[in-house]
């Protein structure tokens, strides 16, 4: 990519972030019934600095397909309140026990479990009332049924529950059930923020197949290089505890294909993600910037750092 496009991308995606945490921000100035210290919780995890990829995928997408970011960013903010309630009930003692989250005191840590708990429930219960203030009431319904599902029993949490248990029977696993795991823990809500995307920018069958493929191998890819990070990060860089995979007898990348095994895996599935953004090649796309803005995104992953 050359340094002219990679500029206008950095510039895009800092407008994306600006529009995204403003947003999260309005979305959180709550009436005088949210106890305060709720309030405060909430607004810690959730405008804390993340790198905001989910909803910067759901603005990306919706533009890449001709549709109006404004529409979007409710959608966008949906997908980052559940990505912050889902961290946040991670790192409570019960799940991870970590104390720190994007270089901050873990939300249980700064103020209390029951209070983080409680955040996070919110942060799920407010996805939701993003979501239904969308219009028409059809696409209202059609993203709800489909974050519902990203973040339910047999995606998000499913996913979950499987890495919590499943770290106590490390002999009887194999890189095909880590792949599950991964793809529902990590994966699902990558995807499907592609996915809700296309639905705001009633994007056509063929470029949601391709955006869909996409978002279902930079998903698993995500989660491949976060292994990777986990054994070879820098914590202050990446604003977590490390090492806990091996700590915790974890299932990873790295532990049944080792180092090099796990970067060969990431390079491959990484392949395939850019290798599905084809289809835009060919065909009269409306923003070439969001294009520019996805293989930009397969390789800063690849030389991912936090
Ligand atoms: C508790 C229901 C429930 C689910 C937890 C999110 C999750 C599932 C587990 C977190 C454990 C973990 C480190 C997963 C790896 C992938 C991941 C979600 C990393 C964090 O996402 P980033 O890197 O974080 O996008 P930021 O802070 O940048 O948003």
């Amino acid at each position: 990519m050359d340094k002219k496009i990679s500029l206008i991308v950095s510039q895009y995606k800092d407008e994306l972030c600006c529009a995204i945490n403003a947003a999260l921000d309005a979305a959180t100035q709550f009436d005088a019934d949210c106890p305060v210290r709720l309030c405060e919780a909430i607004r810690y995890s959730l405008l804390a600095s993340g790198k905001r990829l989910r909803p910067i995928f759901v603005l990306t997408a919706c533009e890449l397909c001709g549709g109006d970011r404004q529409q979007a960013i409710p959608v966008a903010c949906a997908v980052e309140m559940i990505h912050a309630y889902s961290l946040i009930h991670d790192d409570l003692p019960a799940m991870d026990n970590d104390d720190l989250r994007r270089g901050l005191p873990t939300c249980h840590k700064k103020f209390d479990e029951s209070t983080a708990i409680l955040a996070g429930d919110a942060l799920l219960a407010l996805a939701f009332e993003m979501l239904g203030n969308l219009t028409p009431p059809e696409l209202a319904g059609r993203c709800c049924k489909e974050l519902a599902v990203a973040a339910g029993p047999c995606q998000l949490v499913g996913g979950q529950m499987d890495d919590v248990y499943r770290a106590d029977s490390l002999e009887s696993g194999s890189i095909q059930s880590i792949e599950h795991i991964h793809r529902r823990k990590t994966g699902a809500l990558i995807r499907t923020s592609l996915r809700l995307g296309c639905f705001v920018a009633g994007a056509s069958e063929k470029q949601q197949i391709a955006l869909d493929e996409f978002g279902i191998h930079f998903g698993l890819a995500f989660q491949i290089t976060d292994d990777l990070l986990d054994v070879l990060g820098n914590e202050q860089t990446v604003g977590k505890r490390l090492h806990k995979d091996m700590e915790n007898d974890k299932w990873s990348y790295p532990r049944f294909l080792g180092v090099d095994g796990a970067r060969r895996e990431a390079k491959r599935t990484l392949e395939l993600a850019e290798h599905s953004l084809d289809f835009f090649r060919n065909d009269n796309i409306p923003n070439h910037i969001a294009l520019e803005t996805f293989y930009s995104m397969v390789k800063h992953l690849a030389e991912r750092e936090k």
